[in-house]
């Protein structure tokens, strides 16, 4: 049995975390056993990052070490799928860029932070809360300045963003899918990016844009359900 370690479920979500969700999909696609252990606290996991998971020969972080250890006992991500190359680029993007905006959108709008602290935090006592998170958040705004997308207003923000939404929809065009007809691996990281832009707690112009958007607030409704019993 497998023991995937991930934030808590919130906002309507498997996890507060999109690469907990992409991870719980990969398990789930791989047709593994699994169970989810929940932690609020990455530091003594690999990375000090979740997700990991626990296996009979250790443990494994981030979710592109856990899909190539499924891989190895046999899951298969890609189907029928041939350009590769394609899907790949999709998940960096995913992961690398888009990823970054929903950071922003919880940790870096003062009216969405208090919602945040209260609800990923809210292990730490009351009185401690404040300090101990304010500290965290503003280290993690001072890595997304040098990351560089903390540099940009909301509005250059959604003007960023805004041709990694119209590449996704263009490359569903009729189909279900990214890659065409049947799931694979770029849906698991571009869709859980989705979803989490769509949790907000509170509007913003990103979870907006999807949310006014049929193509791609439908695309993500399909692949949670096509997940489901999660
Ligand atoms: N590349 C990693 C990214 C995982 C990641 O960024 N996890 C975030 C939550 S969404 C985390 O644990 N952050 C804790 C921290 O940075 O202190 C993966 O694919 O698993």
């Amino acid at each position: 049995m497998i023991t995937l370690i991930t934030y808590q479920a919130g906002f309507g979500q498997l996890s507060f975390s999109p690469f907990c969700v992409k991870a719980m999909w990969l398990l789930q696609a791989a047709g593994v056993d699994w169970q989810r252990e929940d932690s609020n606290d990455p530091r003594k996991f690999p990375y000090a990052k979740l997700p990991a998971i626990r296996t009979p020969s250790g443990i494994i972080g981030d979710s592109h070490n856990i899909q190539a250890n499924l891989e190895k006992q046999g899951a298969d991500f890609w189907g029928d799928v041939t350009d590769r190359a394609t899907g790949h680029a999709f998940i960096r993007m995913a992961e690398e860029h888009m990823y970054f905006h929903v950071v922003l959108d919880r940790w870096g709008n003062d009216d969405i932070w208090p919602i945040i602290r209260e609800n990923y935090f809210a292990e730490i006592p009351a009185f401690l809360r404040r300090p101990i998170t304010g500290s965290l958040r503003k280290a993690l705004l001072k890595g997304l300045k040098t990351q560089g997308l903390g540099r940009f207003s909301q509005a250059e923000r959604l003007q960023r963003i805004e041709p990694d939404l119209a590449a996704i929809a263009a490359r569903l065009g009729d189909h279900a899918y990214l890659m065409g007809d049947e799931i694979s691996l770029p849906d698991y990281s571009v869709a859980a990016m989705l979803c989490a832009a769509l949790a907000s707690p509170l509007p913003t112009p990103f979870s907006e844009r999807v949310a006014n958007d049929d193509v791609l607030s439908n695309y993500a409704a399909r692949v949670e359900n096509r997940m489901k019993p999660l």
